[in-house]
């Protein structure tokens, strides 16, 4: 797996990690790899670690800034409060997310703060997202709850914070990785430390075969563009009564017999999430343009 710095690429694989740049071919075709990528490496030099990247895989996924490759996870951070829980920026990322076809977690850190009626409340959130069918872990960095099931669902796979200032991105992160020099770009053997900070996207290697990516400065919730139709799969308690409604060309907007404001005024779909379904999907017929 590739972690992109500023003039060359760093390789992590079974036996190490390697300093490479591309091929010739590579550069003939203006292909490079971003961080994430899966390559094929031909190793130049043993000793000093160099090699030279041949091949860029297939992408699983791709999410352009910060570029980000074959992120399979999207850990979707807030808090409920300090700073208070801001419903819509989670489900903005939540769609952000599936729109970029990640696995969203919806997860709540901070918990060491909450009193027990906050936690009584916070669960009651956090069933809305169960019932979409979101994975919901519950966290602090303090007291390391909800650590251990974090970081199992990271397992094999690789991982990215996101979620906006103050809801204790970078605490987790240097709680997981209390030695944040394992990080895979950090080549003792190489004259290149100290250009960290000139790093987009840093990789943290984790002890199951997962990686998590340190994402500083990203700007996940503006939602690319796509037809609005596409939104309601992103709202699965929402999709889940397609074919149900009195019209089948029902967007769930209070027309005559939808089954989905049905079940709003039931309490069956949070109200808030049906909001930021009308709200989102109005947004995409707002950047139409964009792609058609
Ligand atoms: N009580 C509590 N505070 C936390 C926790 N995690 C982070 N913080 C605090 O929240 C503030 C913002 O944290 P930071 O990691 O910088 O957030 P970021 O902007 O998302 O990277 C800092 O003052 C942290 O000490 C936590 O689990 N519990
Ligand atoms: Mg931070
Ligand atoms: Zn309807």
């Amino acid at each position: 797996m590739v972690e992109e710095q500023k003039n060359y690429f760093v390789v992590d694989t079974a036996e190490g990690s390697f300093l490479t740049t591309t091929s010739g071919s590579l550069k003939k075709q203006r292909k490079k790899p971003c961080t994430g990528d899966l390559v094929d490496l031909t190793i130049i030099d043993t000793d000093t670690r160099r090699g030279v990247i041949t091949t860029i895989r297939k992408r699983t996924t791709y999410i352009k800034r910060p570029a980000l490759a074959n992120c399979s996870l999207l850990l979707c951070l807030s808090t409920f409060k300090e700073p208070p829980l801001n419903l819509e920026t989670l489900d903005r990322l939540l769609v952000y997310a599936l729109l970029h076809e990640l696995q969203p977690c919806v997860v709540f850190n901070k918990a060491d703060i909450l009193s027990d009626d906050e936690r009584d409340e916070l669960e009651r959130v956090a069933d809305v997202y169960r019932h979409a069918g979101h994975p919901v872990v519950t966290t602090s960095a303090f007291s390391r709850e909800g650590l251990d099931a974090l970081l199992d669902l990271c397992s094999g796979r690789l991982a990215a914070f996101a979620g906006p200032s103050g809801v204790g991105k970078s605490t987790l992160l240097s709680t997981i990785f209390p030695d944040i020099d394992f990080r895979i770009g950090n080549l003792s053997c190489c004259a290149t430390r100290g250009t960290h900070t000139t790093t987009n996207v840093t990789l943290h290697p984790l002890g199951n075969k997962g990686y998590i990516a340190d994402t500083p400065g990203l700007a996940w919730i503006d939602l690319p563009a796509v037809p609005e139709e596409n939104i309601v799969f992103c709202f699965d308690e929402i999709a889940r009564n397609t074919g149900k409604c009195r019209f089948n060309n029902c967007i769930h907007d209070n027309e005559p017999g939808c089954a989905v404001d049905e079940e709003v005024k039931k309490g069956i779909i949070a109200p808030w999430r049906h909001a930021h379904y009308l709200k989102f999907r109005n947004e995409m017929i707002g950047k139409r343009k964009q792609y058609r």
